[in-house]
């Protein structure tokens, strides 16, 4: 089992987007284990991003990611970290695929609705950012078994 780190963005929120959204990552499969609705400031995005920070965007995207609360996830399941940036599609939405959640719902790079981790060391770094050891709920969900590659044994 693996985990990632999502995170709904403020366009995800002011388009009251937050239920479709995970709507589409329970459908997958996944488990929640942690939510945590957060304002995030110009050092946190940094922390969020820092490969980006040298980019002409960068300013445009921490204004972005400050504009209103965001929602922080943190998601199990098997090979969930792919198994997440496939659901989300490509970073721009105008090249991710349709049936996508950025290809089915968004329009612009600046405007992506969600973030999830790239990589699991970049999951744990992330998750730890934003949560910590205690806010991460433990449990058995009975429907697991049902989502292996074989179910019946
Ligand atoms: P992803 O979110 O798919 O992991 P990333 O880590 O490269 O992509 O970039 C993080 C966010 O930064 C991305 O979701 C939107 C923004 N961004 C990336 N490239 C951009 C660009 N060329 N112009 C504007 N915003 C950009
Ligand atoms: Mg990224």
């Amino acid at each position: 089992m693996e985990d990632t780190f999502i995170l709904i963005k403020p366009d995800g929120i002011q388009r009251s987007m937050v239920g479709r959204i995970i709507q589409r990552l329970e459908e997958k499969g996944l488990q929640l284990r942690a939510v945590k609705m957060e304002q995030l400031d110009e050092s946190m995005v940094k922390k969020l991003y820092p490969h980006l920070k040298n980019k002409e965007f960068f300013p445009r995207l921490v204004n972005f990611m400050v504009a209103t609360p965001v929602l922080a996830m943190v998601w199990r399941g098997e090979g969930a970290v792919l198994a997440t940036r496939k659901l989300l599609g490509s970073t721009d939405p105008q090249k991710a695929e349709t049936g996508t959640i950025r290809g089915d719902m968004a329009l612009a790079v600046g405007a992506n609705l969600v973030h999830c981790s790239d990589a699991p060391e970049n999951a744990a770094r992330e998750i730890e950012l934003f949560f910590s050891p205690g806010e991460l709920c433990n449990y058995e969900k009975s429907t697991n078994i049902w989502l292996r590659e074989e179910p019946w044994q």
